[in-house]
Formats: C-alpha cells, structure tokens, sequence
C-alpha cells in the first residue's frame, strides 16, 4: 500500500521541483536561524538566494558530525526550546553523542515517513506491530510506536531485550508485524526454533529490519525461520532517525528515500564531487521540511549508490542500495579496504554455519591479522558428532577441528572463499552453535579492532 500517492509517487520532473522549491526554502532558515550556517555561508560569500535549485546545492559545503559535535548540545537547533517537543541522542563510538531536537511538526514528519514504511512493508491497519527496536534515546524505537499509531496499527512497544518474555507475548498475542534490527531478528527466530515452534507457527508476516547493515543471506535466513517477508529500513537519527528511506515488499531492490523531506546525493569519499546514478560513494542528506535541527548536506558516511529506475510498486522516489559499508568502519587489512558485509555475505553462503560471526583485526607481530570467528550450525554439528566415532569433546577446541575432516574443511573453505572475494587472507574460528555475540534489541557489535588499543 502507498500511504501518500501525492508524494511517493509523484512524477519525477513534480518530485523535482518541490524539491528546489523546499531547498530554496531551508537554505534561507538555516541561514537565518543557525549562526553555524550563517558563518560558513559568509565566509565562502554565497548569499542563501544563490541556492535556488538542486543543482546549485554543490556551492554548500557538507555539514559532518563533528560539526554537530562542536555544537553540543543545542547549538545547531534553529527554534528555542520553547518549541521543541522531543530529544534523541545517538551514542557514538567515540566522543560525544550527537543530539538532535523536534518540533511537533517535525514529529509529524517523523511518524508519516515511519508510516510509510510500515505500509511499502505491507502492514495495514488491524496489524499488531511487535515493535523491538529500543525505546529511549535511540530513535528506532518512538519513531516506530508513533509511526505504527499514525498507520492505525495496535502497537506493542516491548522495546529491545527479555527475549525469553518477547517470545511469550508474541505467541499468545500473535503479532503479524515485527520492527527490529536483522541482528535481533535473528535472536528471536533462534528462542522460537528452540521451542520447536516452527515457521508456520510463527504469526510475523512482515518483519521490517534496519539500524545496521545486513545482507541477503541473512534477509533469506530470517525469512525462513520466521516464516515472514522482511524489508529493510534506513534512517540516522540526525536526519530524523528510521524512515528516511525503505524497502517496498513488491521488489525489495534498493530503498525508496522520502525525498520530499529529504534530498539524497552521493558523493566521492576523497573529492567530494557528486557521483551519478549506480556509482558507489558516501550518501550525504539535505533535510527539506525541518524545524527544529535543519542540515545541510550532511555527510552520512554511509556507502551507497542510487537508482531512478522505475519500481514495480508504483513509487517514483529514487531507491538507495543496501548499505556496503561506512567509510568509517571500513576495515583497511594489510592495505587492503574490507567491508563487514563482504564477509557476511561469503558466511551467509554456508550451510553449515550460522549468519552469526565477529571480526577480530590485531597485530600480533608487524602485521595485521584478521580472524574470522564464525559459528556452526546445531544441524551441522549433530551431524559431524553422529558420524565423529568415540567421545565428542563437549567444546569445540582447535584440536578437535584439526582432528575431524569436516570441520577442517568448513574452515578451510571458508577461509579460501574470503580470499577469493575479499583479497585477504583470514584466519578463520569456528565457534560452537549460540557462542558468537547475540543482539539483545540493540545493534550489535560485530567488529573488535584490537589494533587501537595498542
Ligand atoms: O539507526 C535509525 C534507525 C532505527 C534506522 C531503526 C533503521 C531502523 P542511528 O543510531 O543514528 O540511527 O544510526 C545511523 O546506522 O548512518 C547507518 O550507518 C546505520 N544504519 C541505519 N539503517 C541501516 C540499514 C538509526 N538499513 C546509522 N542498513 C546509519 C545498514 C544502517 N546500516
């Protein structure tokens, strides 16, 4: 279902034109309102008329999230607080968090783009939404409650963690609509497998996954287990948080951005210069109807490309790739660029082990070294210990993969298979089935650079 037609599908010369209207708009109350903008726009002279159209929008320069930081906490707001109503804040790996604000016409915007990704995933009024993304400062959480409320939804908002208790509910209540992270996704499909409930037992039929990066291997694992058909949805917290772009269930190719809120380039990492359509570079986001925290090409740092291709859904908005990276939790191993994802993807790949898996990058000597720690599958492993003659050591040690054929051999092709497709040799652990790092709600962390801390 397409909850606003009028926007989402929108011809694209309309779409265009709303979006240099609105952009002329923002320009000049960021300019007016936010001394931050109105010094970097003096500073380079450009009056904010001489942004007039999308094309003149490269004359901005990008707004990071240092800048953002050197602002905290309020200091890039544009209303007083008067007029703010809610306040996220994200949790950064290093440094302050960034903190953003809203207006009440900002939270309408919040929950209609949630809406409307609650509706591309097929949700309809008379659903219950499961809704596991965390509630508090992150803003999976509200921003799904109020986006599921706007829909006409029955929302349960259990937030993150207590899986044991998620599973519980969710089998007396039967929700056919599930919001979390993939990660966590995952954790739930687990408790339910090991309660014997199987797929068609399970009542999600619509799960609708993002805050972190995943793949299709992993997308076909959940939707197996779950016996449901996921989409992905992405969104930072200082755009507005879940929502500025989302899967449609009829294609699950790319994400539509709401782009009459928000305006989507991709640039080149190194110069900055805008890429075109189907080149991979960092997604940078104008925000074109906020209130309370407006920015102007904001650097994502998320890795992408876009696509105008028409959809089978009828939606006009341009789509973005599933997410390959960031530029900053791009591992560099012995010089070479290594994406998590590329990882997962070669994992995913293997029958015998779970998508579950982390990254260890250390440098025992003078070189890097990568271990790929990946788990087996409990099928997999009754399996190996069925045919495995004489005592089964109860944990998986290194000794007792040296000594079984088959799990040198998964370790061996695995590591072989990351180097053909990733171009780095990897040493490669394989963990016992539920030993690898679960998500309790939240993101998870998957990779442990020990090079940092030395
Ligand atoms: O993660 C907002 C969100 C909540 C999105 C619920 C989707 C669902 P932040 O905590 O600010 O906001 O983190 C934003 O998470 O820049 C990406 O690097 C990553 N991310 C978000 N969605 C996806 C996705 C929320 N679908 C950062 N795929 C972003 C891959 C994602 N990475």
């Amino acid at each position: 279902m397409i909850l606003q037609p009028e926007f989402e599908s929108l011809p694209r010369p309309q779409l265009q034109a709303l979006q240099a209207e609105r952009l002329s708009e923002v320009v000049r109350y960021a300019y007016e309102r936010v001394p931050f903008y109105r010094e970097r726009l003096d500073d380079l002279g450009l009056k904010p008329d001489e942004v007039s159209g999308t094309d003149d929008l490269t004359l901005v320069p990008f707004t990071r999230k240092s800048d953002l930081r050197d602002h905290y906490p309020f200091g890039m707001f544009a209303v007083p607080m008067s007029e703010v109503v809610r306040i996220h804040a994200s949790t950064g790996t290093t440094g302050q968090p960034t903190v953003v604000g809203y207006t009440r016409h900002d939270l309408e915007i919040f929950a209609t783009v949630c809406a409307r990704t609650l509706a591309a995933a097929g949700a309809q009024p008379g659903m219950i939404l499961h809704n596991a993304y965390g509630y508090g400062l992150f803003t999976g959480g509200l921003g799904f409650h109020h986006g599921g409320e706007h829909l006409g939804l029955a929302v349960l908002p259990i937030s993150g963690g207590g899986t044991v208790r998620q599973v519980d509910l969710m089998l007396d209540f039967r929700p056919e609509v599930l919001a979390c992270t993939p990660s966590y996704a995952l954790t739930l499909a687990e408790e339910l497998a090991r309660r014997g409930v199987s797929p068609e037992d399970v009542p999600i039929r619509i799960a609708i996954l993002g805050a972190e990066p995943w793949t299709e291997s992993m997308r076909a694992e959940v939707d197996r287990l779950l016996g449901a058909r996921s989409t992905n949805v992405y969104g930072l917290s200082e755009i507005v948080g879940p929502g500025v772009a989302s899967e449609c269930t009829e294609e699950r190719a790319g994400s539509h951005v709401a782009e009459d809120h928000f305006l989507a380039e991709v640039v080149d990492p190194e110069t900055g210069a805008v890429l075109p359509e189907g080149q991979a570079g960092v997604l940078v986001v104008t925000t074109l109807t906020k209130q309370a925290l407006p920015l102007l090409r904001y650097w994502t740092g998320d890795v992408t490309s876009l696509s105008s291709e028409p959809c089978a859904c009828g939606r006009t908005l341009v789509r973005m790739a599933p997410l390959k990276g960031r530029t900053d939790d791009m591992l560099i191993v012995r010089g070479v660029n290594v994406y998590p994802t590329q990882i997962e993807a070669v994992i995913g790949s293997f029958a015998e082990l779970t998508p579950n898996y982390r990254l260890v990058v250390s440098r025992p000597g003078r070189l890097d070294e990568l271990c790929v720690e990946a788990e087996l599958s409990t099928a997999f492993l009754l399996k190996v210990v069925a045919e495995t003659p004489g005592e089964v050591a109860k944990t998986l040690c290194e000794e007792l993969v040296d000594a079984n054929h088959a799990l040198r051999s998964v370790r061996e092709r695995l590591a072989q298979a990351i180097k053909t497709t990733v171009g780095v040799s990897v040493k490669v652990r394989l963990l016992e089935p539920g030993a690898a790092p679960r998500s309790e709600g939240g993101k998870i962390v998957r990779v442990v650079d020990e090079r940092q801390l030395v």
